[in-house]
């Protein structure tokens, strides 16, 4: 019996010692398990963030890249630290579409329990990008003229809460401005198939009004006299230009089939424009190679893309186009608009009308943003309206070097429409505009998503 006992005793214990062996097996094994799926959780957050951020920069494949690192660090997954491993690329085969793939290891807590030292996970993130909404860039007051307001850039150089927040590579402090775009600002002027019956020419000259970042009246000529702002750098460790006044790059790409890659455009005509380029102060101006015939080309959108390499001035253009030997029409059938993102400066205190443009009927019932950065020199409201919809709705102000969201809810009976924003606001404001629709709209432009 005493034996028995003893033997039960024993048998217990044997018991004891692997149920609790199994027991903190289980628990190591579920907590290393829950480990890792929480480790999985952030790294998919953080591979969906970086994947969302890259596709926005597409078609620059590099900026795509670099967005997507900076986004997985923010999100605690930084390429090369530790085990962590960051790859972000185009995808193979659908010229809209990026991939981040993460892969990190973490130590486990019983490795003998499951056999293995570390815990190796990957995860993987598609994001789509099907550009941002074109903005109808007609806000300069009628196209082909100067109105209250223009388009205007800053140099990378300029103070960052001027007003251009893509344009400007550093904070006012000096620090790397993360909302930066390198690219510059992306244009899209269309030359409609039927452009021969209505202008019969073949020829459509594009012009820019002031590309140069001049003033012949002198740095501080009056407003009207100028559309250019002569401005200094921020001081301090923030770093200077070569000259305050701007160096700026006008390029014209010919159209082609696919507008979601840059990279395989073909570059008809490329202008520079130096800080002592004078003669083109407040002219309308076609640089060489800008008259392009649409027997070579076709028909479609050009792209003119704009970046500043030096300064920190503010360079106000406008553009437009049409027939070389008459008299500017705006009824000429070409359409100008900016993607996505529009930079603008007031000339004089006003209101201007800014053509948000067309909005197709698929985006009932889905969210429309507008983003926009510094409305404050002298602004007082904004309204936007569309034409088939009878309420407006009130946009809220951005304060000096802020962005401002308006979120605009399109009704569910939606059947498609114009959209304009309406501001008023005081000489010398600058500001960026942009624009997208939140919710898929499959082969419409204007929203970004996961697909995987
Ligand atoms: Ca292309
Ligand atoms: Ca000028
Ligand atoms: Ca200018
Ligand atoms: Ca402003």
């Amino acid at each position: 019996m005493l034996k028995h006992a003893n033997n039960n005793r024993g048998q217990s214990l044997v018991l004891y010692v692997i149920s609790l062996t199994v027991i903190l097996g289980t628990m190591a094994l579920a907590f290393d398990l829950g480990r890792g799926f929480l480790l999985r959780a952030r790294m998919q957050h953080a591979a969906d963030s970086a994947a969302l951020a890259g596709v926005r920069e597409l078609p620059y494949y590099s900026l795509a890249a670099s967005a997507a690192l900076d986004y997985a660090a923010r999100n605690g997954f930084t390429d090369g630290d530790g085990s962590i491993v960051v790859t972000a690329y185009p995808h193979p085969t659908i010229s809209n579409r990026y991939v981040v793939d993460v892969t990190a290891s973490s130590a486990n807590f019983l490795a003998p329990v499951i056999g293995s030292n570390f815990l190796s996970v990957s995860v993987s993130a598609v994001a789509e990008f099907n550009a941002y909404l074109p903005i109808d860039i007609t806000g300069g007051g009628e196209y082909g003229a100067n109105g209250v307001m223009t388009l205007s850039m800053f140099g990378p150089y300029g103070y960052y809460s001027y007003g251009d927040a893509l344009s400007t590579r550093w904070l006012n402090d000096g620090t790397p401005n993360p909302d930066h775009k390198p690219g510059g600002y992306d244009f899209m002027i269309e030359i409609p198939d039927n452009y021969y019956s209505i202008n019969g020419t073949t020829i459509a000259k594009v012009e820019i009004f002031d590309p140069d970042t001049w003033n012949n009246g002198g740095d501080n000529a009056a407003p009207g006299l100028r559309i250019d702002e002569i401005r200094n750098a921020p001081g301090g460790s923030h770093p200077q230009p070569i000259n305050r006044r701007n160096t700026t790059i006008y390029s014209l790409y010919a159209p082609d089939d696919t507008p979601n890659d840059y990279t395989d455009d073909v570059l008809i005509a490329e202008a520079t424009y130096g800080p002592d380029v004078s003669w083109t102060d407040m002219k309308w101006v076609s640089p060489d190679g800008f008259e392009i015939n649409i027997n070579d080309y076709g028909t479609g959108k050009y792209r003119l893309n704009i970046r500043a390499t030096d300064g920190a001035s503010e360079n106000g253009f406008n553009l437009r186009a049409g027939p070389p030997d008459a008299a500017f029409d705006p009824d000429n059938g070409t359409k100008i608009t900016a993607v996505g993102a529009i930079p603008m400066n007031f000339n004089d205190s006003g209101v201007v009308t800014i053509n948000l443009g067309h909005v197709a009927p698929e985006a009932a019932g889905l969210v429309m943003h507008i983003n926009k950065f510094d409305t404050d020199v002298g602004a007082k409201t904004i309204d936007y309206h569309c034409d088939t919809l009878s309420q407006s709705w009130p946009g809220v102000l951005s304060g000096n070097g802020t962005w401002k969201e308006d979120l605009i809810e399109i009704p569910a009976d939606y059947a498609g429409g114009n959209w304009t924003a309406t501001y008023e606001a005081g000489l010398q404001d600058t500001s960026v505009w942009t624009m997208w629709l939140e919710g898929a709209i499959e082969g419409q432009p204007g929203f970004v998503r996961l697909v995987e």
